[in-house]
This record gives C-alpha cells, sequence and structure tokens, in this order.
C-alpha cells in the first residue's frame, strides 16, 4: 500500500515513516521543513543532531534497501500539494504536517495566526486534493487529546450520546482546547467531519495525548537516523523535557500545583497506532475518532517518576513549582477512554523504569549540546 506521511521530517513523521517502510509499505514523504527553520528562528536546537532529510532518506535506503519519496514543499500550497499527491497517487495519507506547540501559537497575534491558516488550511487543500482525485484515499489525521480539555465528565471517543428533553443523539463531544493551536486541531475536526459527510471522503482522526521517548527499531539502527528530541519551553514536552532537565541537574518544570492529568504514550506506540489505522482504514463517508494514549498521568507524577529514576541513577534532581506561564485548570477531574485502538490489536509500551533510565541515558549522552537558556518557559497565556 502506498502511504504519504505529511510532516515526515518531523518527531512523530519521521518515526512513522521509517516503520511504515520497515513493515513494507511504499513511503512517500511531504515536509516543507519549516520545523527547522522555527528552530532556527527560536534559536533553539533539539538536543540530538539529526541530519539533512536526504541524508536520513538515503541512509535508510543504504541500511534496509528500501527507497522513500520525497516531496519538499508547503501543503498550504495547493498546486504543490496537488502534483506530489498526482506523482505519488497515494492510498492512504498520514498528516502530522502542522504547527505543533501550543506555546508557539501563544507568542503573540502573528503566530496564533500564523498556526492556524498553516494547519487549517493544509488540512482543507487535503480535503479538497482527495475530493478532486484520491476519494477513496483514507485520511489518517493527527489530532489531538487537547481537543477535549478536562471536562468533568469521563472524555469518550470523538462521540456522546446525550439524552435532552426526551430525544436522544449521538453528537461530537465538546471541545474546549486551551491554546490557539489546539483550537487549530479542533477547527480541523469540523473540516474532515464536514468534508466526510458531504463527499464521501473517509478519515480517521487520532487524538493523540503526548509523546514521549526518542527510540524506535528504525531511527536507533544508525546515528544518522536519529529522530529529533525537543527540551526548550517552547516545543520541548513535558517528559522528554523532565528527563532532559535531570540529565543536566536542573530542577523540574512543573507549571503551578502540577495536578494537570494528560494522555501519554511512548513513541513506539505512535507510529504502531498509525500502522493500525491505516490497515484498518473507515468506511467511505464515515469521520472516526480514535483516542491515541496508552496511560493517564498528572504533570506532577510524571516529575517524581523522573526525580526517582535519576537519583537511582546519582543525579541530583530537585522539583520546582513554576508559576503557571498557561491558563489551565491545575486540579481536575479527567478520565479518557482509549479503547478502539486497544480493541485493533495495539500492545502498549507502559512507562517502565527501564524506558525512564534509557531516556535519562540518551539525554546524558547529548547533554552537551542543551542550552540553559532554553529551558524555563517564556510564553505567557495571560494579557500581561
Ligand atoms: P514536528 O514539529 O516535529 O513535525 C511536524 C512536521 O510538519 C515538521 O517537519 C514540519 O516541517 C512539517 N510541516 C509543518 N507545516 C507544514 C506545511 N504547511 N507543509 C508541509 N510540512 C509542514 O511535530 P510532531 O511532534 O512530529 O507532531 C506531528 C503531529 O502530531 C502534529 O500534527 C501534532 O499536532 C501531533 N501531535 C504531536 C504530539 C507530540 O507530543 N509531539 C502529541 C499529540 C499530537
Ligand atoms: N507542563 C509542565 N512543565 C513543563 C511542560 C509542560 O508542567 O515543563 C505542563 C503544561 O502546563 C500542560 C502539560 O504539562 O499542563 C502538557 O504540556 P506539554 O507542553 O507537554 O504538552 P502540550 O502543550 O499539551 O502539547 C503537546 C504537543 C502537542 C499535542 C499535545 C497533546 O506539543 O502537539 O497536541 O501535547 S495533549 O496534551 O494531549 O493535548
Amino acid at each position: 500500500m502506498k502511504v504519504l506521511v505529511i510532516g515526515g521530517d518531523g518527531y512523530c513523521g519521521w518515526a512513522t515513516a521509517l516503520h511504515l517502510s520497515n513493515r513494507g509499505y511504499e513511503v512517500g514523504i511531504v515536509d516543507n521543513l519549516i520545523r527547522r527553520h522555527w528552530d532556527a528562528k527560536l534559536g533553539v536546537e533539539t538536543l540530538t543532531p539529526i541530519t539533512p532529510i536526504h541524508q536520513r532518506i538515503d541512509r535508510w535506503h543504504d541500511l534496509s534497501g528500501k527507497s522513500i519519496d520525497l516531496f519538499v514543499g508547503d501543503i498550504t500550497n495547493y498546486d504543490f500539494l496537488i502534483k506530489a499527491l498526482r506523482q505519488f497517487e497515494p492510498e492512504a495519507i498520514v498528516h502530522f504536517g502542522e504547527q505543533r506547540s501550543a506555546p508557539y501559537s501563544m507568542i503573540d497575534r502573528e503566530h496564533a495566526v500564523m498556526t492556524q491558516v498553516n494547519n487549517v488550511v493544509g488540512t482543507l487543500n487535503i480535503l479538497y486534493a482527495m475530493k478532486e482525485d484520491f476519494p477513496d484515499c483514507h485520511l489518517v489525521k493527527l489530532g489531538t487529546m487537547g481537543e477535549y480539555g478536562t471536562p468533568n465528565i469521563d472524555i469518550e471517543e470523538g462521540y456522546i450520546t446525550i439524552e435532552h428533553n426526551g430525544r436522544k443523539d449521538t453528537l461530537p463531544y465538546p471541545k474546549q482546547p486551551g491554546s490557539f493551536y489546539h483550537l487549530s486541531k479542533v477547527h480541523d475536526s469540523h473540516n474532515i467531519h464536514f468534508a466526510c459527510k458531504i463527499w464521501g471522503l473517509r478519515a480517521t482522526d487520532l487524538n493523540q495525548g503526548v509523546v514521549y521517548g526518542v527510540l524506535t527499531e528504525e531511527t536507533g539502527m544508525d546515528e544518522l537516523l536519529i529522530n529529533r528530541l525537543d527540551y526548550d519551553g517552547v516545543f520541548g514536552t513535558a517528559l522528554n523535557r523532565f528527563c532532559i532537565q535531570a540529565a543536566i541537574g536542573h530542577p523540574l518544570t512543573v507549571y503551578g500545583k502540577g495536578g494537570q492529568t494528560r494522555g501519554f504514550l511512548d513513541i513506539r506506540d505512535t507510529v504502531r497506532c498509525v500502522e493500525l489505522a491505516i490497515a484498518n482504514p473507515a468506511d467511505a463517508g464515515q469521520f472516526r475518532v480514535f483516542n491515541q494514549f496508552t496511560e493517564l498521568f498528572s504533570v506532577q507524577d510524571l516529575a517524581v517518576k523522573v526525580k526517582s529514576a535519576a537519583i537511582a541513577m546519582g543525579l541530583n534532581v530537585e522539583i520546582n513549582h513554576l508559576d503557571n506561564p498557561r491558563v489551565e485548570l491545575e486540579q481536575h477531574y479527567f478520565n479518557a477512554k482509549n479503547t478502539k485502538l486497544l480493541d485493533l490489536g495495539l500492545q502498549p509500551h507502559y512507562l517502565s523504569d527501564s524506558l525512564l533510565d534509557s531516556l535519562l541515558n540518551f539525554a546524558i549522552k547529548y547533554k552537551e549540546r542543551v542550552d540553559q537558556k532554553q529551558i524555563l518557559p517564556k510564553v505567557s497565556w495571560r494579557r500581561n
């Protein structure tokens, strides 16, 4: 099967492209390499020395004998997108190619607008291209658990059945996202749902939780295949950041009380979830939603786990509670369902001491590359 991975130079996309290639899928990558440019503009680098995309793909070919087609361009440019699709003729499109940082989207008006234009227009272009030329293609779109926010009731997978004034319906689950980035994902979900309804397209929205870890079977094969691992206050995410902070002896940065609870998953499960979605496509006209995480943790739970794993390795680690730069609940109910991917056969890699050890050791290996000035959060959600 031919699968086009949009955003295939990024953290989740690179790991997924290699995984699918290794599993026998014919893989193409679309990416405009804008993420590397955003890093450069912010003055940050990933912890790991990632190689240029052409070199990565060549190395993969040398090692595996498998080719990956590359299309460098911006999916908000429809002419570029449709040409790439016509050339590659995908049977499934996996769409990771968005601006994915909540803090980045909250820097100022310009970054909020850029995030929403990039994400919403890119996805809308894909939907139109599918409608025009590839109506049977399956869109596997990366959404986020953050679309739901933190409601005081259980979170279902995309839809909830409600009885109201004696009548009953199954409706899209209410959305209460917490940043202009997370809002862009809600706008995408609405557009995809509508396109499935009016044009009979097939799509799966993977509402993914926070991803952690860096090694997958394929990216660990060779130094030139190494994946990015962000630690900075804009693109770094909770558990990855804590491990890197512990490795360099920086106090762990828990925002506020630390009771913020989210869904998390190992990057080895990200690649597998995407494969399961592709192998079991949605029906024509169906907008399917899977909650893609394996475990729920509060930020404080994670900090405590990282601290004890680090201490066991002889590292000296403190936990700091910083003033929360975000506007979010710091103590709340959170219970989200995640059975649909398990039903398709996902066998989770749960967070273990050995994963924490391996991530800490990985961070120690590259710790000389860390710029301490990039660790504390600088973007505030508040008015001033
Ligand atoms: P990333 O920034 O590492 O990768 C995104 C890639 O998309 C980059 O290589 C970038 O250059 C490319 N891209 C962005 N806009 C593009 C455009 N207009 N045209 C072509 N390419 C474009 O991000 P990631 O962490 O790999 O996340 C991938 C997807 O998964 C995102 O949609 C994100 O919202 C979602 N997600 C990520 C996480 C996480 O913890 N990393 C969790 C949940 C959901
Ligand atoms: N947090 C801390 N300390 C830190 C970093 C984060 O306490 O040093 C807290 C945040 O305040 C938040 C939680 O940890 O409550 C998660 O923050 P995060 O930066 O790890 O993740 P988030 O901003 O939600 O975004 C990440 C990805 C995004 C994806 C999302 C999945 O960047 O692309 O959509 O995770 S989810 O969180 O389920 O919406």
